[in-house]
């Protein structure tokens, strides 16, 4: 027997709530995300009820909702859900930028944990496969992130 004193999070997420913040720019994609992520929840035992999805206009609108349900320190654990496409977007860096940099301040500064699930592609056809076709669903990783995260949190000193 070791004498380590080994912490990690468990996907069991009975009994905690979740909030979501996802974005409505490039809702093909970002829908599929939702699905994923509220699926992934409810597989391991959350509750439609401790389920708060916010809908933002698009990726760079993300941190400013994060904040407050961040602030509200009513969820167990916060997902953040996006599609930012490069093709045709002259401002495609700066939308990420704003996006990455936020969720990462608010994940530092807030209590509850926070996971990314912003997907940042060249095309649409990069996109979809990351939401649900042949490369998985980021949106469903970002949830079961988080659920193990929470799990986490109740463990730390
Ligand atoms: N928002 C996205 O979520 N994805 C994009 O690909 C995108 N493009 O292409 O511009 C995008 N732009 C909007 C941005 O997120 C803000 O909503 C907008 O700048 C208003 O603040």
């Amino acid at each position: 027997m070791s004498g380590i004193n080994l912490l990690e999070g468990q996907l069991n997420a009975a009994g905690k709530s979740f909030g979501i913040v996802v974005s409505r720019f490039n809702s093909l994609v970002t829908r599929e995300l939702l699905n994923g992520a509220q699926d992934c929840l409810l597989r391991h035992g959350v509750l439609e009820k401790d389920i708060t999805v916010v809908w933002v206009p698009g990726a760079g609108e993300i941190p400013q909702a994060l904040r407050h349900l961040s602030d509200s320190e009513k969820f167990d654990g916060l997902i953040t859900l996006g599609c930012v496409i490069r093709g045709g977007t002259p401002h495609f860096e700066q939308v990420v930028s704003l996006v990455t940099q936020g969720v990462g301040e608010i994940a530092l500064q807030g209590k509850a944990p926070v996971t990314f699930g912003v997907l940042t592609t060249e095309n649409l056809e990069q996109a979809l496969e990351r939401a649900g076709a042949k490369a998985g669903n980021k949106g469903w990783d970002a949830a079961l992130a988080v659920i193990e995260m929470a799990s986490l949190w109740e463990k730390l000193p």
